[in-house]
């Protein structure tokens, strides 16, 4: 293993560190009308003329629904100790209300699933939420745009799941970055709802005010299942809840500007700060309420009770880097970036990283460790589980799968990101303790449709969503038994 990217082979992750693969109910289940399930507003986004690029959506995706045994088995080939994925919370209360039916076959089907993977041998980690929100609740009051009727709903739901599964999950993650349902579902546009000021991808939003107000829903909603989590579950089953948030990291553009040195906290501070802030520290951070004042809306004392505080361990999802460079003059009314450009060359044109097939995905593994180093500092060391960490590959799509399933890249990409991390946890001090892979497999990647592959096992949706490992699937666990220190 090389030193190129700035990490060393002599660090060791600790003798307790666990790691696996990550996914998401809609990016994999299919399943879509079965056994009581409803839309959830990813069904209707994607069916909306225009919103997926290739034009497809979720309705059969992996078959996940129907191959549970199928994913497990790749799971225990490929030596996983953890299996972190979400829940259809349509397929569980579908159409999402507290006064709304409960499904049991929803809940039979995960609970099933959960014994079979503990059977397996793999922790299932369970996220409540990675945006599929039941369609009838954004028709009934707006979704999360409505604070109090969204908290209860939510409230309403997770005490369902907890009180089926949590005899058996000790590890639960609220939300699945929230900045994307916020900024991505209300200011630019891009997922579901499609909400944003730009009329011309859409007629209807407001993304001058409306991603600070479902920002801060989902803060109070993850604080208060938090609490309802540690009031009546933790003491009798223990475990552990946290928040998972996104966040790449940022290197100036022009490293000698101090303008764009200080783009680059802004930049952290509106992508994981807005949300990680208020959790740690209790409060907006100072860069937000001065560019957003009044719109930026404040918490009650009884709601910052409840969201001070409320992360067990820190969710962190992270993919690549940027360079930052800072806007001159007063930010656009619907600025949701901090004022600041992202751009993948500095000043003299170096590259940020390689190209890959997202247009926003451009690996920077040093990067990797210093947003690890950055998240401990602010938020005074806490346990950070790095929930997702992944790459696409430019034009992987049209290749034969001979070459399709030899995906040296991905091989690389992870080999610098764990490394990083290594030296991050071994050299930096960072309290890092576990990493998940996204992904288990190729799934539906949103707006990207299915051209963009993010799989270790390569599916083929042409031939029964067939799995077939890629090479990354096996080097991961090779990568960790070198790192992981034996006990
Ligand atoms: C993850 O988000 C998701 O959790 C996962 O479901 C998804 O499959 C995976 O990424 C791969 O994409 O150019 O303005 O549209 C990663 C964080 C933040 C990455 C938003 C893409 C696009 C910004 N994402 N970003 S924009």
């Amino acid at each position: 293993m090389g030193s190129a990217n700035g990490y060393t082979t002599q660090s060791k992750l600790p003798a307790d560190f666990a790691w696996g693969f990550a996914t998401a109910s809609y990016q994999i289940e299919g399943a879509y009308d079965e056994d009581g399930r409803l839309p959830s507003i990813w069904d209707t986004f994607s069916k909306t003329p225009g919103k997926v690029e290739d034009g497809t959506n979720g309705d059969v995706a992996c078959d996940s629904y129907h191959r549970t045994h199928e994913d497990i088995a790749i799971l225990k080939q490929y030596g996983a100790k953890i299996y972190r994925f979400s829940l259809s919370w349509s397929r569980i209360i579908p159409l999402g209300g507290r006064n709304d039916p409960v499904n049991q076959k929803g809940l039979e089907f995960y609970s099933k699933f959960i014994d079979d993977l503990h059977a397996a041998e793999i922790e299932p980690i369970i996220t409540l939420y990675h945006w599929d929100l039941p369609d009838e609740l954004l028709k009934r009051y707006g979704g999360p745009l409505n604070q109090d009727e969204y908290v209860a709903d939510y409230a309403n739901y997770a005490r369902v799941v907890f009180n089926a599964f949590s005899d058996r999950v000790k590890r639960w993650i609220t939300f699945n970055e929230p900045w994307c349902s916020s900024v991505l579902g209300y200011n630019i546009g891009k997922h579901a709802p499609g909400r944003t000021s730009d009329r011309k991808t859409n007629p209807v939003g407001d993304g001058v005010r409306e991603p600070w107000i479902v920002g801060k829903t989902l803060l109070v909603a993850h604080g208060t299942v938090v609490d309802i989590y540690r009031k009546e579950f933790k003491p009798t089953h223990g475990g552990e809840i946290g928040i998972t948030l996104n966040g790449d990291w940022p290197e100036p553009w022009d490293a000698e500007d101090p303008a764009d040195i200080e783009a680059c906290v802004r930049k952290l501070e509106f992508a994981i700060s807005w949300f990680a802030d208020p959790i740690y520290l209790g409060k907006y951070p100072d860069s937000m309420i001065k560019q957003l004042g009044e719109r930026l809306p404040a918490f009650t004392a009884e709601e910052i009770a409840l969201v001070k505080g409320s992360n067990d361990f820190y969710g962190m999802n992270h993919y690549c880097a940027n360079y930052i460079r800072h806007r001159e003059g007063e930010p656009e009314p619907d600025d949701s970036a901090g004022n600041l450009d992202h751009l993948f060359e500095d000043k003299f044109g170096n590259p940020i990283g390689p190209e890959t097939n997202c247009d926003w995905l451009r690996p920077n593994a040093l990067g990797f460790r210093k947003l690890l180093k950055w998240l401990s500092d602010r938020y005074g060391y806490p346990k950070i589980y790095v929930t997702e960490n992944g790459t696409s590959i430019k034009g992987e799509n049209d290749l034969p799968l001979e070459e399709l399933v030899n995906d040296e890249f991905r091989v690389q990409y992870y080999r610098d990101y764990i490394g990083a991390m290594t030296d991050a946890a071994a050299v930096d001090g960072v309290n890092v303790k576990m990493y998940l892979a996204w992904s288990l497999m190729d799934n539906f990647e949103w707006s990207e449709g299915y051209q963009t592959r993010f799989g270790v096992t390569f599916v083929d949706y042409e031939n029964g969503q067939k799995r077939i490992p890629k090479k990354s699937a096996l080097t991961i666990g090779k990568i960790f038994d070198d790192y992981i220190s034996k006990k």
